[in-house]
This record gives C-alpha cells, sequence and structure tokens, in this order.
C-alpha cells in the first residue's frame, strides 16, 4: 500500500528520493499519505471518486480560489495541487484512481478537539477570515462539487430510505436514535424556509481542516478545499459550532466526555464575527445558533444514516463506529 503511494509519488518527481512514507488518518472520505523527501514533505492523496466523481471540478475550484487569494494578498498559507511530471493537474493511475500531490506545510499540526478559547476564537476567526476574502467572487463561477450537499431535505430523505432498506437488528440497535432524529425534523424543516444567501463556502470547517503553528494557538491555513461550492455561511459556522465548541471529538465513545461548551460558543461566536460580520446579513446573523443545531442534527442523521446502509459513505474502524458517531452527535445537540 505505502509502496504504491511511492510509486505514483513518482508520477509527480520521477527522480525525488523518499525518505519516509507516512499515513494520515482524520479524513473521514480520502486517502492521505505524507510524504517525506530530504528537503521537505508532501501530502499525497487518494480522492474517494465514488463521492467525488469530477476531480477535475475540484482543482479548477482550487485554482480559481487560490488565484483570487492570492490577488488579494491573503494572510494566510493558500492551498495549491502541483502538476504531474506530464503537467496534469492530477495524477490516474492504472486502476482509476485519482491523485493529488501538494505541499505540506512544515512545522504545522491538527487537532481533534480544542483546547481552550483563545485556541477556539483563532480558529472561527480564520475561517471566517477565509470566507470574507472569498466573499467578492461569484458563486456562479464555482463548479457544484456535490449537489444538494446541505440539503437537509435530502438527508433526510435519503435517512427515511435507509430506514426503510434497514434489516430490523440493525434498526433495534439504533431505536432511541432514530425516535430522537424523528422528533427533531420539524425543527430541520423550519430551518428549511429561511431564505439566506448563497455564498462560496467551504463546506468541512470541522477542527482538524484547520492547520496550526507549533504553538497550537495560531492559525496557519484552512485546508480540504474539496467541497468549495456555493452554499450557506450557516452551514460553515455550524460546522465550527459542531467540532470547535464539544469537549471530544466526533469519535468519542464515551459520551460523558461529549459537552458542548458554552464558553467556546462565545468564543466561536466572536471570533467568526470579528472576520465575518460584514459580510452577513441579518438573517445570517441572527442564525447562528440555529445553524449550529442544524448542522450537528443532520451530522448525526447522516452517520446514522450510513450505519443502517451498513456503512459504505465513512471510514470506519468497526461496526457500530458510525452508531457511535452518531450517539456521539445527539448528545452534543441535547447538550447545545
Ligand atoms: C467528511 O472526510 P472529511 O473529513 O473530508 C464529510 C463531511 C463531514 C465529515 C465528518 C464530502 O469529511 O461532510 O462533516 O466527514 N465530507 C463529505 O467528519 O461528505
Ligand atoms: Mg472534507
Amino acid at each position: 500500500m505505502h509502496k504504491n503511494a511511492a510509486k505514483v509519488f513518482s508520477a509527480f518527481f520521477p527522480n525525488r528520493k523518499i525518505a519516509a512514507v507516512e499515513p494520515l488518518s482524520s479524513g473521514l472520505i480520502n486517502t492521505t499519505y505524507r510524504i517525506d523527501c530530504p528537503d521537505g514533505s508532501y501530502l499525497l492523496q487518494r480522492l474517494n471518486t465514488k463521492i467525488f466523481p469530477r476531480p477535475a471540478h475540484i482543482t479548477e475550484n482550487v485554482e480559481k480560489a487560490a488565484a483570487h487569494l492570492q490577488k488579494k494578498n491573503y494572510p494566510k498559507q493558500i492551498l495549491r495541487f502541483l502538476p504531474t511530471a506530464a503537467g496534469l493537474p492530477f495524477h490516474t493511475d492504472k486502476k482509476g484512481e485519482v491523485w493529488r500531490l501538494s505541499v505540506y506545510f512544515a512545522n504545522t499540526l491538527t487537532l481533534d478537539k480544542p483546547e481552550n478559547t483563545e485556541q477556539v476564537f483563532n480558529a472561527a476567526a480564520a475561517y471566517g477570515e477565509f470566507l470574507r476574502y472569498l466573499s467578492d467572487l461569484s458563486p456562479s463561477k464555482m463548479h457544484v462539487i456535490i449537489p444538494d450537499f446541505h440539503n437537509a431535505d435530502l438527508r433526510m430523505q435519503q435517512f427515511v430510505n435507509a430506514l426503510k432498506n434497514a434489516d430490523a437488528e440493525k434498526k433495534n440497535a439504533v431505536q432511541e436514535e432514530i425516535r430522537e432524529i424523528q422528533n427533531a425534523l420539524p425543527f430541520l424543516q423550519k430551518m428549511n424556509t429561511l431564505r439566506l444567501p448563497l455564498r462560496i463556502t467551504h463546506n468541512d470547517t470541522k477542527i482538524s481542516n484547520l492547520l496550526f503553528a507549533a504553538d497550537r494557538t495560531t492559525p496557519v491555513a484552512v485546508i480540504d478545499w474539496d467541497t468549495l461550492m456555493p452554499g450557506t455561511v450557516l452551514s460553515d459556522f455550524g460546522d465550527i459550532v459542531r467540532t470547535f465548541c464539544s469537549t471530544a471529538s466526533e469519535n468519542e465513545k464515551n459520551l460523558k466526555e461529549v459537552i458542548f461548551r458554552e464558553d467556546y460558543y462565545r468564543a466561536a461566536a466572536e471570533g467568526f464575527l470579528s472576520e465575518a460580520k460584514t459580510m452577513l446579513n441579518e438573517t445570517e446573523k441572527a442564525n447562528l445558533r440555529n445553524g449550529a443545531k442544524r448542522v450537528i442534527l443532520v451530522q448525526a442523521m447522516r452517520f446514522l444514516t450510513d450505519f443502517l446502509n451498513g456503512n459504505i459513505y465513512y471510514a470506519t474502524t468497526y461496526a457500530e463506529q458510525n452508531a457511535d458517531r452518531t450517539k456521539n452527535q445527539l448528545q452534543l445537540f441535547r447538550s447545545l
């Protein structure tokens, strides 16, 4: 497997010596390796083309956004994919798998749960800043990478279908969670009636998609631009809250560890608004907290849907992991 990563790397740099190949595991969709060379490191990633069937659309979106940010002197690191030796934006191997390469930003780290309010404020500000810098680029210029990604109606439909098709044993195992989500559906339907402007949004503003400097406090780069596309700011703010205001990561099984921190929420809202306030309209500003609730609930529903479907979407390391993630997110939802 790692041998294969090394081989793919040579499609980008045919003659570069590799010192080490390290798999990185925080994403739930793509497979990522760090490739260490004597003069620096790279990130090599196999794109999950079941979920991202149009890799060229992703690279075009990323390039468009990167050029825009660069032109505006965006103060943080800008993500870029490196061309293959043949000059292509990504490499397609013999099996048809798609690989991208980018520079690994040295001396950075990711977190899977927050450690203090300063970190939360800075992180939310960094995402807010990213959105503000992109706010004068027209959403219609971007490809829609995953249609209906934040369409709660569709997520509900997928959940209802999964319920129809799942066997009794699986449904029994998550009876309470099914009921809790069903009870919350009217809230989702109400949120759907809000009229929110379409903007260019990140759509995966989770804690592990922000690189921090070694001080663990200063954001260095927003990463994972795969789902950069038209969306609503409330979804991005919601995912910040979902992952920065919980005392535990989304994979935590011990629910006692999962607590919504009101002080972190205040820090997140203040940090986000310190950068993004000028671009938001009244409806957006008035619904930040509801947006967070909505994202957490939808995430719970997506994990539960995948559990009922037999774990076909999210990477798992054990059979009940998506059920555990559902419980984790519902605990957070209640706590909020
Ligand atoms: C997925 O694999 P990753 O970290 O890029 C998912 C997000 C979820 C997240 C939950 C395309 O993101 O929507 O919020 O897992 N991405 C896609 O951890 O579905
Ligand atoms: Mg992602």
